[in-house]
């Protein structure tokens, strides 16, 4: 309901779509009132699909069926999974979650998908993994960022293993009680809330579980700016802004940045011992 063109074209072709809405995890509750849909899905950032944050359009056309996931590196067997096969063996909720980008603006929307832990030991990891390894589908044809020869495509990320198993790391299918429209990063992201936003990969086709810390993709362009941690911190600027304040972009209102964006009761002790780490770039 409420969507138009494009998005809706999509969510009546997504095999998915009875999956939803997903019951909703009373325990995250948010401090600030959801961003409104029509915010969220127009400020997006999605650089396979251009530098600007209005990419919904460019993005509907990433065909996100049929999807295949392969999971490899340090697992009992690498496989291919399709999304919706992936989808039977996990179990959906729904979660509302903060989510800040390093850019200093914010919001704060219901998430649809699974713990990202459920994956984990779906893969089947072996005891020297220690290290996830996400990356985004690489397609030029539909994805005219992809041709700028200055970016290592495809984008990439990584969390440690304790960071996948915690409570919060999520894997996101849907938004607003409905399968996620392309420019969320459909059909699988990551929602990583006490992290910057750029940490949060879209549209995977690859999962590797490693024993060296992989390289995220900001990291490999700019790593004296954006690092493998990335965790929020109001009082550790980036090195051409402050993150002291974020930007609603529902309603333009700035706002005090929390610690681990508000989320260290669940987080703090991931890096207790860690202090020489750059935690917070
Ligand atoms: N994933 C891919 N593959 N490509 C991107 O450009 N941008 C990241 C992240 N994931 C990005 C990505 C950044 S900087 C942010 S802030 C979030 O996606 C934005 O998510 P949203 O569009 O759902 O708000
Ligand atoms: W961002």
């Amino acid at each position: 309901a409420g969507l138009v063109g494009p998005a809706q074209a999509q969510a009546q072709g997504d095999p998915s779509a009875a999956l939803y809405p997903a019951p909703r995890n009373p325990r995250y509750v948010l401090d600030r009132p959801v961003t409104p849909e029509a915010s969220a899905s127009t400020v997006n950032n999605y650089y396979e699909f251009g530098g600007n944050y209005d990419v919904g359009r460019a993005a509907a056309k990433l065909k996100t069926r049929p999807w295949v996931i392969t999971i490899d590196g340090l697992v009992e067997t690498p496989r291919q999974v399709g999304i919706d096969d992936l989808l039977k063996a996990v179990t959906l909720e729904e979660r509302l979650y903060r989510h800040r980008c390093v850019e200093a603006w914010s919001m704060a929307v219901p998430w649809t998908g699974f713990p990202m832990k459920a994956l984990v030991d779906y893969a089947k990891p072996l005891g020297s993994a220690k290290y996830l390894r996400f990356e985004t589908f690489l397609d030029r044809s539909v994805a005219p960022g992809q041709s700028g020869r200055f970016y290592p495509w495809p984008y990439v990320e990584g969390v440690t293993m304790a960071e996948a198993t915690n409570d919060l790391a999520f894997m996101v299918t849907g938004i607003y009680g409905k399968p996620a429209q392309n420019q969320f990063g459909a059909p699988l992201r990551v929602a990583l809330p006490w992290k910057y936003g750029f940490k949060s990969i879209k549209a995977i086709v690859k999962v590797s579980f490693l024993e060296t810390r992989p390289k995220g993709f900001w990291e490999v362009v700019q790593g004296s700016e954006y690092g493998f941690w990335a965790n929020v911190n109001p009082q550790v600027s980036h090195p051409r802004w402050s993150q002291a304040t974020e930007k609603d972009i529902a309603t333009g209102e700035r706002r005090p940045t929390l610690l681990y964006n508000g989320y260290g009761e669940y987080v703090a002790g991931l890096y207790a011992g860690m202090e020489k780490e750059r935690l917070f770039l």
